[in-house]
């Protein structure tokens, strides 16, 4: 049986007329307590909505840009069709709501008889305590109007902004990001500005020590919004002297900021931003729930939003910029999920090392930049095989060096680039760069991630240089020990997974070459000779290359001649 648990919007504190700015759930969803249904937003404070049961919600009442008070209902949520009983009462406000009285606080007091100068302080947050700063939005020396938001406090609960009682120039900030604070703590002082001069501060003789918002100070009580940071300040430029402790245009209206924030829902549904961020970005336009934060509790930065921008708006000059790329639009990809796994299980974060950021970013720009295509061969290397571990037994005996199937590879990738010079080229702008000398590099695994060392000069070197220089390099590059020298200049990219196994894969182009050939595991197959199956070794290759220098006629005959050279070495010599 259903059992419908109206929500109400709980105490908080002085505010009315507050705006709905998100619905975080729709009819049919189902919550648990606490989690937040709606999000309203002051000037000051962000506060969300948290439903008191677990259930499903079969109505919202309520819909983005309606202007709510306490007590206004919010949705209904069936507490039975979660197979739980109200947890509690409808309307209440949730159990770690602070009950913060409203205060007459004068959270500025004028430092000095000059009375230019004033001091921005914590005003009255309930009973918040080491309440961290988050944020400062403000430094030394810049100039703010009245009612900017100078920093970020951030609690359990919400997401608080202090806003400058006047309009001047932050002369000291006395506090920095992760200092804890709670009311009456010196934030910052603000040299006042008088004619629109900052600092000039002539004139002004009055004691500036009680709050008032900038643009209500004489509807105190039927004006609400000066909401957390409730602040003195002269009405008008000039007018510093007609404020007084004490005088009954003070306000202070005190949200009790009483909703959780879930830092959890940021991932899925909503954003994570204190107002001022919120603000910034509805200014530019932005979706806020768009952009991944950066900040702690994944909370979303000033700077994430103005990163997001540029994101967006160098994509969108990217095909402007490349030339001859014709009318394209970019590429307006979605953001990067950004998703809280914990939610779902026990999680280890590592940083991603150096290797691999810069590798990912190599192979994230070949990828999307080269239209590649990969072309696959079986090689037959029964004999070759039988060679290599022919001279490997006889070199044993006499202690001498050992050869590698990667050598022979090299060296028969070698020689058909010489008969097709395509392989050994790049392209540069308008221009197809034919490479006259022969280096070739190797995918090394190592326990940092992916290198590719290069053997230079691999056309002027034989198969025992060639094995024991590419079983040197690799060596190397496990250790860390590569040279920057050692990995440039090469032609044509082999990466060997052999040793590993498989059977065929798709390699990605190393730009600015052209091509790159994946040799997987070579393995026993029966083989049609025209009169019966014989058994022979195979050697799968994959080899991918840049079509708009290398197309698939081409590939083919490539890789046909790359696997008869493997099935007979002698080929080479011809
Ligand atoms: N088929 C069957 N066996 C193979 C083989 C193949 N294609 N290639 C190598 N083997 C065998 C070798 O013969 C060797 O066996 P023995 O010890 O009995 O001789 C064993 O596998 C191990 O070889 P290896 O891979 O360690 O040595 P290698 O010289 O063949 O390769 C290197 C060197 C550096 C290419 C390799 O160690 C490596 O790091 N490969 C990974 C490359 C990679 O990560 N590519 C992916 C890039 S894209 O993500």
């Amino acid at each position: 049986m259903a059992n419908i648990v109206e929500v109400k919007v709980p105490d908080i504190g002085d505010f009315k007329d507050v705006p709905v700015i998100e619905l975080l759930v729709k009819v049919g969803d189902t919550v648990k307590a606490e989690d937040s249904l709606v999000t309203l937003e002051s000037d000051k404070a962000t506060m969300d909505v948290p439903s008191p049961v677990s259930g499903v919600v079969t109505e919202l009442k309520l819909k983005i840009g309606d202007k709510v008070a306490e007590g206004s209902l919010v949705a209904l949520i069936d507490s039975a069709a979660a197979g739980q009983v109200a947890a509690a009462p409808a309307a209440a406000a949730p159990a770690a709501a602070p009950s913060a009285q409203p205060a007459a606080a004068a959270p500025v007091a004028a430092p000095a008889a000059a009375a230019t100068v004033i001091e921005v302080k914590v005003p009255d947050i309930g009973d918040f305590k080491d309440v961290p700063i988050i944020e400062l939005l403000v430094k030394v020396g810049d100039t703010v109007k009245a009612e900017d938001s100078l920093m970020t406090l951030e609690s359990d609960k919400a997401t608080m902004d202090i806003p400058s009682p006047v309009s001047g120039v932050v002369t000291e900030l006395r506090v920095k990001v992760g200092d804890k604070v709670a009311e009456g703590v010196v934030l910052a002082l603000v040299r006042v500005m008088q004619s629109g001069i900052p600092g000039d501060g002539a004139g002004a003789t009055a004691v500036v020590a009680a709050a008032a918002p900038a643009a209500a100070p004489a509807a105190a009580s039927a004006a609400p919004q000066a909401a957390l940071a409730a602040a003195a300040v002269p009405a008008t430029g000039g007018a510093a002297a007609d404020f007084r402790p004490g005088d009954a245009d003070l306000i202070s209206a005190q949200p009790r900021v009483a909703m959780p924030t879930p830092a959890d829902r940021i991932s899925g549904r909503a954003a994570h931003a204190s107002p001022s961020v919120r603000r910034f970005a509805r200014e530019l336009g932005v979706d806020i729930a768009k952009v991944p934060g950066s900040g702690p509790k994944g909370r979303i930065m000033q700077s994430d939003v103005q990163a997001w921008v540029k994101g967006v708006v160098s994509a969108a000059a990217a095909p402007a910029a490349a030339p001859a790329s014709g009318s394209g639009v970019g590429l307006d990809l979605l953001p990067w999920p950004k998703i809280d796994f914990s939610k779902f299980g026990a999680i280890d974060v590592q940083p991603l090392s150096r290797i691999k950021k810069i590798s990912g970013a190599n192979l994230s720009r070949n990828w999307v930049m080269i239209p590649a295509v990969t072309y696959h061969e079986d090689a037959d290397i029964t004999d070759l095989e039988a060679f290599r571990v022919q001279v490997n037994k006889e070199n044993e005996k006499a202690g001498g060096a050992k050869l590698t199937m990667l050598a022979f590879l090299i060296k028969a990738c070698v020689k058909a680039m010489q008969k097709y010079p395509e392989f050994n080229s790049s392209i540069d702008g308008d221009n197809l760069v034919l490479k006259k000398y022969f280096n070739i590099g190797f995918a090394a695994d190592t326990p940092n991630g992916l290198m590719v060392p290069v053997i230079k000069n691999a056309d002027s070197k034989g198969v025992f240089e060639l094995a024991k220089e590419s079983g040197e390099l690799a060596k190397q590059a496990r250790e860390g020990k590569l040279k920057p020298a050692d990995m440039q200049g090469a032609c044509f990219t082999i990466s060997s997974l052999g040793g590993i196994g498989g059977t065929y894969f798709a390699p990605i182009v190393n730009a600015p070459e052209v091509a790159i050939l994946g040799v997987n595991k070579s393995a026993m197959k029966p083989v049609w000779d025209g009169k019966a199956f014989a058994p022979r070794l195979i050697l799968p290759l994959s080899l991918t290359a840049d079509h708009r220098v290398i197309d698939g006629a081409l590939a083919t005959r490539f890789n046909v001649y790359l696997a008869q050279l493997l099935a007979d070495m002698r080929r080479s010599m011809l």
